[in-house]
């Protein structure tokens, strides 16, 4: 029955709103109990044993030899970006969160926004390699939704043209290709713990890399500049991550399997509510490439859907289902980037403006169960059976 969507006059399906980022809360009596010994030890932030031992435990599961925890990735991504001296121009894709251009443009290095491969959302190599001028030191990729970036193409692309490899991993912990864990690639990556993010440290970051020197200037840096004995090296600032950061981001780290099977879970349980649903198809990773599944990802086809994406979302909204766009417009149509010179602003970049404007992000995650994925397809599946009601109704609330 068409009224029984919100949009279409019916009462929300849901009474509390249902976020997209919900924050996946790790075992509260661990967190609770290891804040506590930092309240007991006075010992609260400035590398304390809580830090050292969420940045072990990030090295280990990254496959590294050197992590540095820091209060949030973009000030991580900013101090290696420093660390590494990065200049003039860099290659990222513009099918990114704002960050990992901010990052690059607020050190002084300019970003050259590359087009995506549109099967995986990630950076394409081949038109990574147009972009390359005398001026490019770098490439930064992005293992997006979690799903690893070519790795083994952006090594070559780098190695040929002498530039460093990095990777925004703010999505990835967990994540692997060919059995290679993402934190192991490039010169460094770097990891969000934010609170929407899967593992998560209410707000925080690290970068990790097999590079001791770099290493080491990344812990000077973000530091203030000061090393062993704090002695002054180098130009810096304060990046350090607090006790009750590492407090929950060791307690999250722990439950990482877990979260990876109830994120899986959900995905596979999406995968078969929506498997006939036409013109709504379930993004899956490439097969070489393990995934942590911490974003549930639909495309939307208008055609065979007969709803387009934006009347779809807006109908969910109704429902009380939040969900959410991405990158949609892409970084290089955001307004610091968009009146750059046209040649780091190459218009129109047009498999990003096409992904962009055919995703939706599902819940998922430990604060959803399955009764709730199970309603959310249903959900759909009554959007798509009434898209022309619905994309009526959507237009005339102007939505
Ligand atoms: N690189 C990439 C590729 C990234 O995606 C990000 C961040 C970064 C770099 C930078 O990492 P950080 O500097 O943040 O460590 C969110 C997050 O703030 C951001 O971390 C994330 N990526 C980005 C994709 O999304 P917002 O501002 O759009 O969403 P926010 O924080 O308002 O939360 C989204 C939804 O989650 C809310 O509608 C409600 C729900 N929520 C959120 C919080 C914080 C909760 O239910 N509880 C909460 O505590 O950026």
């Amino acid at each position: 029955m068409p009224a029984e969507l919100a949009v279409l006059g019916g009462t929300p399906s849901f009474d509390e709103p249902l976020h997209i980022g919900r924050p996946n809360v790790p075992d509260e009596r661990r967190t609770m109990a290891r804040i506590q010994q930092a309240l007991d030890r006075r010992w609260l932030t400035a590398f304390g044993p809580l830090v050292k031992q969420f940045e072990r435990d990030i090295a280990a599961a990254a496959g590294v030899k050197h992590c540095v925890a820091m209060c949030n990735a973009s000030v991580a991504l900013q101090v290696l970006i420093r660390a590494a001296g990065l200049r003039g121009e860099v290659v990222l894709p513009s099918f990114t969160f704002i960050a990992t251009a901010h990052t690059l443009q607020w050190e002084g290095v300019t970003p050259v926004f590359c087009d995506i491969d549109e099967k995986t959302g990630n950076l394409d190599p081949a038109h990574a390699r147009r972009l390359i001028t005398e001026r490019t030191t770098g490439i930064m990729g992005v293992h997006l939704w979690g799903h690893p970036a070519p790795t083994e193409d952006l090594a070559a692309l780098a190695d040929e043209h002498g530039l460093r490899l990095f990777y925004d991993s703010a999505h990835a912990i967990g994540s692997s290709r060919y059995g290679r864990p993402v934190g192991s690639f490039g010169d460094a990556e770097v990891f969000s713990f934010h609170a929407t993010k899967f593992i998560n440290s209410f707000e925080g970051g690290a970068v990790v890399t097999d590079d001791e020197e770099l290493a080491e200037r990344v812990r000077a840096i973000h530091n203030y500049g000061r090393g062993e004995g704090s002695v002054v090296s180098s130009l810096g600032t304060n990046a350090k991550m607090t006790e009750v950061a590492a407090a929950m981001g060791i307690t999250s780290l722990e439950n990482m399997s877990h979260l990876i099977d109830v994120n899986r879970g959900h995905h596979n349980r999406y995968a078969e509510g929506l498997a006939d649903v036409p013109g709504v198809v379930l993004r899956e990773p490439l097969p070489e490439n393990t995934i942590n599944h911490q974003y549930v990802v639909v495309e939307v086809d208008e055609r065979a859907a007969g709803v387009g994406r934006d009347a779809l979302a807006a109908a969910l909204t109704a429902d009380n289902v939040l969900v959410r766009t991405h990158f949609d417009p892409g970084c290089h149509r955001t307004e610091p980037y968009v009146r750059a010179p046209r040649r780091h602003a190459p218009l129109p970049l047009p498999r990003t403006e096409a992904l962009g404007s055919r995703v939706v992000m599902l819940p998922t995650g430990n604060a959803v169960g399955s009764a709730e994925v199970d309603r959310v397809c249903a959900l759909i599946r009554e959007i798509v059976d009434h898209g022309e009601a619905v994309t009526a109704a959507v237009a005339a609330a102007g939505n």
